[in-house]
C-alpha cells in the first residue's frame, strides 16, 4: 500500500509538471481527486488491510491527498492570476484622456412655443387636455357641425384610414370628448399634432395646434375678447395692436379672425403680411348651439367660446423664420438657434 502510494504521488506530480494548461490540471485533478479517483480507490482498499495498519496507511494517503490538493490549488491559481492579468491588460484604459463632453440638448423651437402658450392658458385656470391622433369621423367632424356631405370636410384635406376612421385635422375633437365627459364651467386648452393632406411652401401634411374653449353659464363675445386680448399681449407684447374680423367656421357663430400688428414691419406694409400691416393669428367664436347638443349641453342654459391656432405660424412669426420646413428639417444649425 505504501509503495502503491507513493508511486502515485510521484506519477501525479510529474503529471502535474507536464501539464501546461489549466484544463490540462483539472483533469489530473479528476483522475486522483475525484470521487472515482486514485485517492479515493485506495481510502475503499482500506477495510482489507489488517486493522493495526489501518490507522498509518489512513494518514499516509490523506496527508498526500491534502500535499496534492495543495499543489494543485497553487497551478490553478497560477493559471486564474495570469488569465486575470491578461484580462486587464486588454481592458486597460488610458486616463489621461480628455473625456467626452456632454452635448447640451434644447427644446424644438415649436415646443417652446407650445409651452409658452400652455403656461399662459394655465396661469388664467385653462386645463390642459389630450387626446388621440388617429381619430373617429364622428369626434373629428360629425359632433362640430360638420355632417358628411358639408363641403368644408373636403376628402382632400384629411387623410382617411376608413370610412369612420381619420388622422385628426385639428385638436377640436379633443374638446369635444373633453365635454362629453365633464360639466361647466370648463376652461381648457388642447395642444398637439394635427394631420391635412395639404403640402407646400407654406403647407406640411403634419402640424401643431392648440385649441380652447370656455364653457359656463352667461359666457359672451365680450369674455372671447377679453380673454385673446389678453393671451395675445402676453404672448407678442403688451403693445400689441390687436383687430377682430368677422368671419365663418361651420363649429362656431358668429365666428372672428384675429390679427396682430405686423411684427416684422409694425404695420407699414411688408412681404410677410402682404403689404396690410397685420398678420392674422386666431380663429375664434361662440360655440355654435348643434355643437354643444352634440355633448348634450342645453344651448339656452350655457354658453361658451372657442378659439384656434397653428404653432408653427407663431414660432415663424416670434423667431422670424421664413421658411416653414425647416422646422420639420433636424438640422442642428438651425435648431440651435432658438
Ligand atoms: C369645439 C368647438 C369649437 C375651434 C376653432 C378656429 C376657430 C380656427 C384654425 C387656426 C389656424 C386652425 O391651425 S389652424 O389652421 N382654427 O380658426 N378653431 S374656432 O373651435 C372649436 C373647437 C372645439 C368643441
Amino acid at each position: 500500500m505504501r509503495e502503491r502510494l507513493e508511486n502515485l504521488q510521484q506519477e501525479a506530480l510529474k503529471e502535474l509538471e507536464g501539464s501546461s494548461t489549466k484544463e490540462s490540471v483539472l483533469q489530473v485533478k479528476a483522475k486522483y481527486l475525484g470521487r472515482k479517483g486514485e485517492i479515493a480507490s485506495l481510502l475503499k482498499e482500506l477495510g482489507s488491510l489488517p486493522p493495526e495498519e489501518r490507522k498509518t496507511a489512513g494518514e499516509a494517503i490523506n496527508l498526500a491527498k491534502n500535499r496534492l490538493e495543495e499543489d494543485i490549488e497553487k497551478l490553478l491559481k497560477g493559471f486564474e492570476d495570469k488569465e486575470k492579468a491578461e484580462k486587464l491588460s486588454k481592458e486597460k484604459v488610458d486616463i489621461t484622456l480628455p473625456g467626452r463632453t456632454i452635448s447640451l440638448g434644447r427644446a424644438h423651437p415649436v415646443s417652446q412655443v407650445m409651452a409658452q402658450i400652455e403656461e399662459i392658458f394655465s396661469g388664467l385656470g385653462f386645463d390642459i387636455a389630450e387626446g388621440p391622433e388617429v381619430e373617429l369621423d364622428y369626434y373629428n367632424f360629425e359632433a362640430l357641425n360638420l355632417p358628411k356631405n358639408h363641403p368644408a370636410r373636403d376628402m382632400q384635406d384629411t387623410f382617411y384610414i376608413n370610412d369612420e376612421v381619420l388622422l385628426r385635422t385639428h385638436t377640436s375633437p379633443v374638446q369635444i370628448r373633453v365635454m362629453e365627459n365633464r360639466k361647466p364651467p370648463l376652461r381648457v386648452i388642447a395642444p398637439g399634432t394635427v394631420y391635412r393632406r395639404d403640402s407646400d411652401i407654406t403647407h406640411t401634411p403634419m402640424f401643431h395646434q392648440v385649441e380652447g374653449f370656455m364653457v359656463d353659464k352667461g359666457v359672451t363675445f365680450s369674455n372671447l375678447k377679453g380673454i385673446l386680448t389678453l393671451f395675445l399681449h402676453r404672448l407678442f407684447g403688451e403693445n400689441t395692436a390687436i383687430r377682430f374680423r368677422p368671419s365663418f367656421f361651420p363649429f362656431t357663430e358668429p365666428s372672428a379672425e384675429i390679427d396682430i400688428r405686423c411684427v416684422i414691419c409694425k404695420g407699414s406694409g411688408c412681404r410677410v403680411c402682404k403689404g396690410s400691416g397685420w398678420l392674422e393669428i386666431l380663429g375664434a367664436g361662440m360655440i355654435h348651439p348643434e355643437v354643444l347638443k352634440a355633448v348634450k349641453y342645453d344651448p339656452e342654459e350655457y354658453t361658451g367660446f372657442a378659439f384656434g391656432l397653428g404653432i408653427e405660424r407663431i414660432a415663424m412669426l416670434k423667431f422670424g423664420i421664413d421658411d416653414l420646413r425647416l422646422f420639420f428639417e433636424n438640422d442642428l444649425r438651425f435648431l440651435r438657434q432658438f
